[in-house]
């Protein structure tokens, strides 16, 4: 490649002059960093150990700091802002914390990710509707302190709930300040983020239905994931296959059984209700001195869908004891005191209006997020990792091998699982 422009971010950016996406050198680069007071008028001289891959870099940091500063010059900010850096560690959208001349940080920027949210509109649409239906149901109970407690979007000055800069989709919201996320919990703060996650629902179960649209359609059907799967496995576009043939047979032993959901629903004997649907344990603020829940984040699937979502996605992330993409398989269990504590909290919260089969089903929820998660890590690996942020080329295996191996030991804990929900039947 030839090269036209060179930023330095999170990590080495590189422009192809053919075309205009950023890709990005994955092996040893040497960095020699001239540095000046203003990073991005840094020069940087650089010796590549290694070949170039060859996929797409979707980074803001793509952008240079006068661009991000011009891109929230749109919105109807109310302070001067000054800087805008990588925050967090998502692996769909560009996160970015924007600070003020005294550093102090005051925004959350987001590059949305359009080619997995194709519909912006619809998308920033049900962020709007769910974040005003929480604050009134806040309101309507008297709460104090709303703005740390939802979220609240700022609009662009023409009055839009999105920038479109030419290529990208850009959304501000407020930061909430004293909060803190965390990557890993323990049995207290996973009883209080299961309290915080049944009341979302709860506070979201009278939004009419056909209200919020599904932003990314079909996306925790789990027979959907496997169609999607087994085009992969027939395309076979990266040329993977033998490598991962153990692992698919895992997969397709189990595709009947967790496929209980959607049949359900055909009979008539489950519905649907509006979910968060991304419940990973850093989707929720917690308050930074008294670790009490603040607001629920990340609102961008939050849509119609199965119940599961959303015990499922917490009891994969909050209680697995090992990282979503540990390499030492040894350290992926599950914690059963997180698995407790979750489930007591969230029960608290959502027994009223769950009914007695999915409450039975939600041990299940557990496996089945874990092993969707599998099939979609895996699925992206097999395509050539097309969907995820990966930051090494088998990242999206080395994913997958860790979530199959969670799915192993919640499988191992099924039956102590289940006998723990006889407390609500
Ligand atoms: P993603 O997971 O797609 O990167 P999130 O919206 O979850 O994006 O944000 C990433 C991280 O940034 C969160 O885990 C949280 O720590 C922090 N964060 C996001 N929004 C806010 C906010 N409004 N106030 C404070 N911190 C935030
Ligand atoms: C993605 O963007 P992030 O990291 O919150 C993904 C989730 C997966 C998760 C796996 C829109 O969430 O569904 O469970 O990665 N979001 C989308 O860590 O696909
Ligand atoms: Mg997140």
């Amino acid at each position: 490649y030839e090269i036209s422009e060179c930023l330095v971010g999170s990590e080495m950016c590189i422009r192809d002059s053919k075309e205009s996406n950023f890709r990005f050198l994955f092996t040893k680069i040497f960095l020699l960093l001239y540095v000046t007071d203003d990073w991005s008028e840094s020069i940087p001289l650089f010796h590549c150990q290694s070949s170039i891959i060859n996929y797409q870099l979707n980074n803001a940091m793509a952008k240079t700091k006068e661009q991000l500063l011009n891109i929230l010059d749109q919105f109807q900010l109310t302070e001067k802002v000054v800087s805008a850096e990588p925050f967090g560690n998502g692996h769909i959208n560009d996160t970015l914390k924007v600070t003020n001349e005294k550093g102090e940080i005051k925004y959350v920027l987001q590059r949305i990710n359009h080619l997995i949210f194709t519909n912006v509109d619809m998308l920033q649409n049900n962020i709007q509707i769910v974040t005003s239906h929480i604050r009134k149901k806040l309101e309507e109970k008297g709460e104090s302190d709303i703005d740390r407690k939802v979220l609240t979007f700022l609009p662009t000055k023409d009055n839009k709930l999105y920038y479109f800069d030419g290529d990208s989709y850009w959304r501000v919201c407020l930061f909430i300040p004293n909060s803190k996320s965390y990557e890993e919990v323990n049995p207290e703060l996973s009883y209080e983020a299961g309290k915080a996650f049944g009341d979302f629902q709860s506070m979201l179960a009278d939004i009419p239905e056909g209200t919020l649209g599904e932003t990314i359609p079909n996306f925790h059907n789990m027979e959907f994931r496997l169609e999607q799967f087994h085009d992969a496995v027939k395309s076979n576009v990266a040329g993977r296959l033998d490598e991962v043939k153990d692992l698919i047979e895992e997969i397709e032993k189990r595709a009947e059984a967790m496929c209980i959901q959607e049949r359900l629903y055909r009979e008539g004997k489950l519905k649907k209700r509006t979910n968060h649907c991304d419940t990973k344990v850093n989707n929720m603020m917690f308050d930074a001195e008294t670790d009490k829940v603040l607001c629920v984040i990340d609102l961008d699937t939050v849509m119609p869908g199965f119940v599961l979502s959303d015990i499922g996605d917490f009891i994969r992330t909050g209680a697995n004891t090992g990282a979503e993409d540990d390499e030492n398989l040894d350290n992926v269990n599950v914690n059963m005191d997180i698995f407790k504590a979750y489930t007591r909290g969230y029960m608290e919260k959502a027994k009223s209006f769950l009914t007695p089969t999915e409450i039975k089903l939600l041990p299940y929820g557990g496996r089945l997020l874990t092993y969707m998660q599998t099939v979609r890590f895996l699925t992206d690996y097999i395509n050539g990792d097309t969907y995820y942020k990966i930051h090494s080329p088998k990242h999206n295996l080395i994913r997958t091998k860790a979530q199959f191996k969670l799915l192993q030991s919640l499988e191992a804990h099924a039956d102590e699982m289940d006998a723990f929900m006889s407390e609500w039947l």
